[in-house]
This record gives structure tokens, sequence and C-alpha cells, in this order.
């Protein structure tokens, strides 16, 4: 099984699991994560995390399967894209749990997700231009928003190998745990997220998809539409009673 999943409170757990190859991406493991992704819409599931199994988080594409080969680039990075528009368009937070390496078309899908959480025990690379390539999965589009045009330049066209403090420091990644305690950190985080507002998450994440790309005025309108939802929702009524009698809220995602 290239990819291992599970739920639990909420929690849906992706775990990348080719360890002997450093997680580097198959057609057969895009699929699978395509079809998790598609699978996480249950609104069980409130949460989802994406880590790595063994040291690494993911290598990219596993350049093995493609060597020699007379690919179409273009026809298949539809599934590189096809797991990053599932990430982005899913209603609740998706986060990404950074174990170890994070290289090219791995690190990409890091970035797509809505929170980086990183062991320190990780590294980050863009690695395209070391092989001559482009970056992909969208990195050319993150990247830049989370660091800035000119070291999104620096980092794709020198790609260096950045530790996960450096990461931290560039904004690149949004929070570093010690390796030993990892993965404790990421699910209670993750534990907190599932217990939250899952419908008012779901609508923040949406008006942020749309702010990469919209004017203010259009972003006011937004948050009205967005906003009319979220106040009719049962959370929200929680959310308030909760407030008003000085205790914390039960939200149930409705
Ligand atoms: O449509 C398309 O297919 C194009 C899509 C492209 C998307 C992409 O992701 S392109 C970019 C692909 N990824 C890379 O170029 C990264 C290549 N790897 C590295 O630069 C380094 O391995 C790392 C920085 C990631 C890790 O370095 P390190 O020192 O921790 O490990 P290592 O010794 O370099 O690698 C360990 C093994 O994994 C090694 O194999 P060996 O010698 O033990 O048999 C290495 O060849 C292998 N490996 C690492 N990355 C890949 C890989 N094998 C296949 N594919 C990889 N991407």
């Amino acid at each position: 099984m290239t990819l291992l999943q599970r739920c639990e409170e909420g929690v849906m757990m992706l775990t990348l699991n080719r360890p002997e190859a450093l997680n580097a991406l198959t057609t057969q493991l895009l699929l699978d994560l395509a079809k998790a992704l598609e699978e996480a819409r249950d609104p069980t599931v409130r949460t989802v995390v994406i880590t790595g199994a063994g040291r690494a988080f993911c290598v990219g594409q596993d350049l093995g399967e493609i060597q020699g080969k007379e690919i179409s680039y273009k026809n298949h990075l539809q599934h590189y894209a096809l797991v990053v528009e599932r990430i982005r368009e899913l209603d609740k937070p998706v986060l990404t749990a950074v174990n170890g390496v994070a290289a090219g078309a791995g690190l990409s899908l890091a970035l797509a997700a809505d929170l980086r959480l990183a062991s320190s025990a990780s590294s980050f690379t863009t690695a395209f231009s070391r092989i001559a390539l482009v970056p992909d999965t969208g990195m050319s589009y993150f990247l830049p928003r989370l660091v800035g045009w000119s070291k999104a330049f620096d980092l794709i066209a020198f790609s260096p190998r950045l530790s996960a403090d450096e990461a931290l420091q560039l904004g690149l990644v949004d929070r570093v745990f010690a390796g030993e305690t990892f993965q404790e950190e990421v699910l209670t985080l993750a534990r907190q997220l599932a217990q939250g507002p899952t419908k008012a998450l779901g609508l923040l994440k949406q008006a942020l998809n749309k702010s990469a790309t919209a004017t203010l005025k259009e972003m006011l309108e937004c948050e009205a539409d967005f906003q009319e939802i979220a106040g009719r929702s049962r959370d929200h009524a929680e959310g308030m009673r909760a407030f008003l009698e000085k205790r914390t809220p039960t939200f149930t995602g409705e």
C-alpha cells in the first residue's frame, strides 16, 4: 500500500508509505492520495494530516519511474494537479506534518496545505533546477506568496537545503517541533482543529483561496456572503451561548 489511511476523532491521517524510496511519488501514490482526499469530504472527517513514513516526508517524483521513458510531462502532471486542487478545494483544514526531507513536488505538496508543521529533523529543498526542470505542483504559485517574489527565485534557482529553523524564519513552515515529540504535537494540533467550527474554517479556507486573485471589493462581498452562512450555523449559536455562559464551546462542525 503506497498510502496509509486512518481516521480517529475526526482527524484523517494520510501517510505516504514508500519509506524505502523516501516516499518518492509514483503515479499509484498520487492516485491513492487523490482518492483519499476525495474520501476526506465525508463530514465525519474534520481535519486531514499528510505525513511521510520513515526518515523522509517526500522527495518528489520518483525519478526512477520516469527515467528513460518517453512520457509527456504535461499529461503526467495532471495527477499532481488533481492532488493540489483537492487539497485546496477540501472545505476543512489540511495540514502537512513534514517529518523529514521535503524536495521537489514533495515540497510543493507541503506548500499547498493550510499549515505546515515541521519536525526539527526535517529539511527542505526545491530541487527542480538541479535537474533542469521548472517548479511544478503549484510551487510557482504558493512559494512567492509565502516567502516573497525574489526569495522564491533564490530558493528555486539555487535550491539550497534549508533546515527546519531556516524554513521557519522564511515563513516556509508555520511551527517546528522537536523530533521526539513531533507526532504527539501534530496530533494535538490536528485534534484541536478537528474539534473546531469546521464550517467556518472551511469558509475561511475558501476566502483565503479567493483572496489570492480578488480585489478588496470582491473580498468585502465574499466576507459578507460567507458571514451570512457562518452566522446561521449551529456552531455559531453554540459559540455565542458558550461565550455568554463563560464556558468552552462544543463545536460539532455544523
Ligand atoms: O511529470 C513529472 O514526472 C515531472 C514531475 C516532477 C516533479 C518533481 O518532484 S521533480 C524533482 C524530483 N526530486 C528530486 O530531484 C530530489 C532528488 N533527491 C535529492 O536531491 C536528495 O536525494 C534529497 C535532498 C531529497 C535527500 O538527500 P539525502 O542526502 O538525504 O539522501 P540521498 O542519499 O540523496 O538519497 C537516498 C536515496 O534516495 C538515494 O538512493 P540510493 O543511493 O540509496 O540507492 C537516492 O538516489 C534516492 N532518491 C532520492 N530522491 C529520489 C530518489 N530516488 C528516486 N527519485 C527521487 N526523487
